[in-house]
């Protein structure tokens, strides 16, 4: 009788330490991983990204929930969302955009907590650095743009088109995310290179673009000096050339912007938008299902647990290059 008990007992243990919540995400190597994805906001980028997170969830066999999209920025909409779907359960490795860099940390520490790996894509929680030791060094990896590097080099172009002297201004989404507060780093970083430049500030329209129209009017009326706009996201973007063309000033104030949609395509096409930066969405999106495809499968995470794709520049010069499509956001 003792001698059954014990081997029942030994075989109970075996099954609880290969299980997945022993494992926090488990690794057994024959079992399908399912992966979710949460964005940031209804917009072209995150669609964008979707489409390379589908694609190559597809060629790896990895089974997909992509969570309904905000439709407004914030952790007051992402949070519910996230959390209505992760409780369906099931779910191993999380991607997810966090729309604060502190806000999320608690949430998603819980999420960690019952079993499931997190990788923030885009967006980070802190400063990024999961390596070191902190309240946010839980998830597995950070993959996303080099926000501060494409700011600095957006304010050199700017410089360049403006003759390197004058006012710029900028238009902002909202304090306490990641990726824009790295572009206005940048950014200021980059005219403080130019000694007759001045940067005259920024202003945060929520991510909503009529905000950004009034914001951007109201920042030209204000200083008629104002020589560039850089409007660093989708929405910001498309506000800050609108806000230009309404103002009578395409020409004359040059507009530099982020985020490569269709609408600021034809605006840079039209002499309305003079430079956009491109972001690869739909490679952060593949490069973070390979990801955690491969730590489902052998643990294996990216170094520094980081991934950093790069960007590219349109201009009217080569804005027609058959090689440049690519990288145009598709929704
Ligand atoms: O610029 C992207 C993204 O990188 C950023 O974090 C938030 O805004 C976008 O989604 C564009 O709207």
């Amino acid at each position: 009788m003792k001698r059954t008990l014990g081997i029942v007992f030994s075989i109970l243990l075996v099954l609880l330490v290969a299980s997945p919540i022993f494992a926090n995400g488990g690794t057994e190597k024959s079992k399908t991983v399912t992966v979710a994805f949460m964005p940031g906001v209804a917009d072209p980028f995150y669609y964008t990204m979707e489409r390379g997170i589908t694609a190559k969830a597809k060629q790896l066999g990895v089974n997909l929930i992509v969570a309904e999209y905000p439709t407004s920025w914030g952790p007051a909409q992402q949070v519910p969302i996230l959390e209505a779907m992760m409780a369906k359960g099931g779910i191993d490795v999380l991607l997810i955009a966090p729309t604060a860099v502190d806000a999320l940390i608690a949430p998603l520490k819980k999420i960690y907590d019952s079993g499931v790996q997190i990788i923030t894509v885009d967006t980070f929680l802190g400063d990024g650095d999961y390596t070191k030791s902190s309240n946010y060094s839980f998830p597995l990896a950070f993959i996303g743009t080099d926000n501060v590097l494409g700011g600095k080099q957006v304010a050199e172009h700017l410089a360049k088109l403006v003759g390197e002297k004058g006012k710029v201004f900028m238009e902002n989404t909202n304090p306490g995310v990641s990726s824009v507060q790295g572009r206005l780093d940048g950014f200021k970083a980059g005219i403080a290179e130019f000694p007759n430049m001045t940067f005259v500030g920024t202003d945060y329209c929520m991510d909503v673009q009529q905000k950004a129209i009034d914001q951007v009017s109201a920042a030209l009326q204000k200083d008629p000096d104002i020589v560039g706009i850089f409007g660093c996201n989708v929405f910001t973007a498309q506000g800050a050339y609108q806000a230009v063309v309404n103002a009578g000033l395409t020409g004359a104030v040059k507009v530099v912007t982020w985020d490569a949609t269709e609408t600021l395509i034809q605006a840079l096409k039209a002499g309305q938008v003079d430079l956009i930066l491109a972001q690869k969405p739909a490679e952060i999106g593949s490069l973070a299902v390979d990801w955690a495809y491969k730590y489902m499968k052998d643990k294996s995470m990216p170094p520094g647990k980081k991934v950093i794709p790069g960007f590219e520049f349109f201009t009217k010069d080569n804005v027609d290059n058959p090689d440049m499509q690519q990288w145009i956001y598709k929704k």
